[in-house]
């Protein structure tokens, strides 16, 4: 009998993990598609563009980081420099350009103390493909 109540207990046990994780994974699941809203860390020194917006939009981070711009979007992207079109402000950014669906580069590395904006060049007014990268 004892035998047979600790299996119960055991099975009862697994039954409520897996519902937890269930729970939890659903949630998870849930969470970056809800409304197009970027949710990732603002310390991220990743940025992926998709659904024609880049997130997320402002990062910093120290000096000497590379940054890396991934195209998730269905569409080709060319990430430059602010001010457009002269690209001048920091160039570093201008090394990523052209990103097809799925490629992904990454920026030189970014030395200076200062804020850097980067935009689409190829819908520089749509401002949810702008951004800037402060780097402290
Ligand atoms: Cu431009």
């Amino acid at each position: 009998m004892r035998h047979t109540s600790g299996l119960f207990t055991r099975a009862v046990l697994a039954g409520t993990i897996a519902a937890l994780t269930a729970t939890c994974s659903s949630t998870s699941s849930m969470g970056p598609s809800t409304g197009g809203t970027c949710t990732a860390s603002s310390t991220s020194t990743t940025i992926t563009i998709s659904n024609n917006s880049v997130c997320p939009q402002n990062i910093t981070v120290p000096r000497g980081t590379q940054v890396t711009f991934v195209n998730s979007d269905s569409r080709n992207h060319t990430m430059n420099s602010d001010p457009h079109p002269e690209h001048t402000d920091c160039p570093e950014i201008n090394q990523v350009g052209f990103l097809t669906t799925g490629q992904r580069r990454q920026t030189g590395n970014l030395n200076i103390a200062r804020r850097c904006g980067f935009h689409d060049h190829e819908d520089f007014n749509n401002a949810a493909l702008k951004g800037s990268i402060t780097i402290q």
